[in-house]
């Protein structure tokens, strides 16, 4: 799919594509179809992170908690979103065992009574050993450096979503 593509689609179709490049935020792509035409798929993708960043804190918390909680019990019911499925998967999630289960619902649980946000974190470019790591790790950082350490992972999450849309890789998921 190339920038022509995603400039002749109706804004059903381009909510219906990228509806869920930030994670049950359709809000987003709804606000950014305003920006049209986009001289190119990196363009369209920097009007969701100017669109990100412009938000106040509560916003970008907002944004926090439309993900699911890494191994939590939407992963376990089958409910997560395809994307989100997929990442969690690739990370090594689907696979743990009991022990690293315990662990990270535990930290998941540690970081949110101490931030009121979730942990979020680009599953791609990670994987499970590491993600307990990097829990560990910012469980020590202040809510400001949070909020901002994890609204960047957000902008990682939704580039890796934006190119396999774009190569036809993923199906996404209409909310
Ligand atoms: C997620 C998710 O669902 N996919 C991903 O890369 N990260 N969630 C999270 N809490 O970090």
């Amino acid at each position: 799919m190339d920038i022509q593509a995603v400039n002749g689609m109706s804004y059903e179709e381009f909510l219906d594509v990228f509806g869920n490049i930030i994670e049950k935020c359709p809000l987003i792509t709804a606000a950014v179809w305003s920006n049209r035409p986009f001289s190119s798929i990196n363009e369209m993708e920097k009007c969701v992170y100017e669109f990100i960043d412009s938000l106040p804190s509560s916003g970008k918390e907002g944004i926090l908690r439309c993900h699911p909680d890494l191994a939590g019990r939407e992963l376990t019911s089958g409910s997560l979103t395809i994307e989100s499925q997929q990442e969690q998967r690739q990370a090594g999630l689907t696979t743990l065992t009991s022990g690293e289960r315990e662990t990270l619902v535990r930290l998941n649980s540690q970081y949110k009574t101490k931030f009121g946000f979730p942990f979020v974190i680009c599953a791609k470019m990670s994987d499970k050993y590491k993600i307990m790591e990097e829990m560990r790790s910012r469980l020590q950082n202040d809510p400001l450096q949070e909020l901002l350490k994890g609204t960047e992972e957000v902008k990682k999450i939704c580039h890796l979503r934006v190119q396999e849309l774009s190569k036809g890789v993923l199906l996404p998921t209409k909310l």
